[in-house]
């Protein structure tokens, strides 16, 4: 029986053959996603993803499709002129009957599908260590495809997405406004927060200040969103473009780290069991400079682990803020998950701080 939330959406697509199934993907923490089964007249079965977006996140879901459609364009073209095949590489959007990326559901909130890439794994850990080394190649490759794409084509799908200094005064005015009546009880991890202001600001700082390129990011570089093919066990095709924006190499690079080097999942409730694993930290390190080192400035090599300091800061923030205003952003799974989310981030980062001399140390190696 097909899900009462999406019976009367997947019509609305061009999907191929006859529905078999519907199976919720619980991964993402903003989107949510389906994916479908097709069984096609030669019996073989072709899958499909369909996706809600987020209508809180993402308040212009037309001018997000136009920027995924775009990007997808230049990267096929980029890998054509490297000479390499992108079937499989790049996402594939399959249209409305009307010939539209977009449907509206009943709600007024927007729905898109893709054909799913089979035979490839979105891990959401670490299995096989040389598939971060792989993460860190597919993220990498992703930003040289992108080295000569005019970012004044795309528009901001999240204005100010990872201006973490403003990130902080969201925190704040949460922390003012108290919508949930939460405050009371998070006078540490508050402190926590103001205690790190400055270093918050330091990749806008060296941005402004011109010390660090502005480049187009992919600006959500978690894991399970570089698919690896099973078979070869290489890179294959990195997903979730929705974040696609102008932005600096520190913010793919340091959330890519922070997700996958860390030793637990993101929401870790035993926070003494959070730690940083420094051989996946360098193996990521090498796959990621090896694809764009050409196009990489002495700074921002210097400052890459600085980006694995403010991307965790900032998330845990985000986590906290939300936990402030109600928990009204994230997907949350039980009573409380944005502060565990946001405790674990906490923790981590104090890991980062502590690693960071070793860090830095490991990626100024690759200055010449
Ligand atoms: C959200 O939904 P997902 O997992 O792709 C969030 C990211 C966070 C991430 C933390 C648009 O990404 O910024 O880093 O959760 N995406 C958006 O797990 O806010
Ligand atoms: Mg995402």
């Amino acid at each position: 029986m097909v899900n009462a939330l999406i019976k009367d959406i997947i019509p609305q697509f061009q999907f191929k053959g006859e529905y078999v199934s519907a199976k919720e993907l619980s991964s993402g923490n903003v989107n949510t996603t389906y994916k479908l089964a097709y069984q096609q007249e030669d019996g073989n079965t072709i899958y499909y993803v369909m996706q809600r977006i987020n209508n809180v996140a993402f308040q212009n879901p037309a001018g997000l499709m136009r920027n995924v459609q775009l990007v997808v364009k230049h990267i096929a073209k980029a890998m054509e002129k490297e000479k390499q095949d992108c079937h499989r590489r790049v996402l594939q959007f399959v249209p409305t009957k009307n010939g539209d990326s977009l449907c509206m559901d009943a709600d007024g909130a927007y729905w898109r599908a893709y054909i799913f890439v089979d035979g490839a794994t979105a891990y959401d850990s670490i299995e096989n260590p040389l598939h971060f080394y792989e993460a860190g190649r597919g993220f990498g490759a992703f930003q040289r495809y992108l080295y000569d794409f005019d970012a004044k084509q795309l528009m901001d799908t999240i204005p100010d997405f990872h201006h973490t200094t403003k990130r902080f005064y969201a925190f704040v005015a949460a922390v003012a406004a108290d919508k949930a009546g939460r405050v009371k009880e998070l006078e540490k991890e508050i402190d926590f927060f103001f205690n790190r202001r400055k270093m918050m600001n330091e990749i806008i700082a060296l941005t402004e200040s011109g010390a660090l390129p502005i480049r187009v990011t992919h600006n959500d570089t978690k894991l399970n969103n570089v698919l690896i093919d099973n078979k070869t066990e290489k890179a294959l095709c990195v997903i979730d473009l929705d974040t696609v924006m102008p932005g600096s190499v520190l913010y793919d690079y340091g959330d890519a780290v922070r997700f996958g080097a860390c030793t637990t999942v993101e929401d870790e409730p035993d926070i003494e069991k959070i730690d940083l694993d420094m051989h996946l930290f360098r193996l990521f390190t090498d796959g990621f400079v090896s694809e764009i080192a050409s196009t990489l400035t002495e700074n921002e090599i210097r400052y890459l682990p600085l980006g694995i300091k403010v991307i965790t800061c900032e998330l845990a923030m985000r986590f906290l803020t939300d936990y402030i205003n109600g928990d009204v952003y994230f997907k949350t799974h039980y009573p409380g998950h944005n502060l565990v989310r946001a405790r674990a981030q906490m923790r981590l980062l104090e890991v980062v701080e502590e690693r960071y001399p070793e860090m830095q140390a490991y990626v100024n190696t690759f200055l010449k």
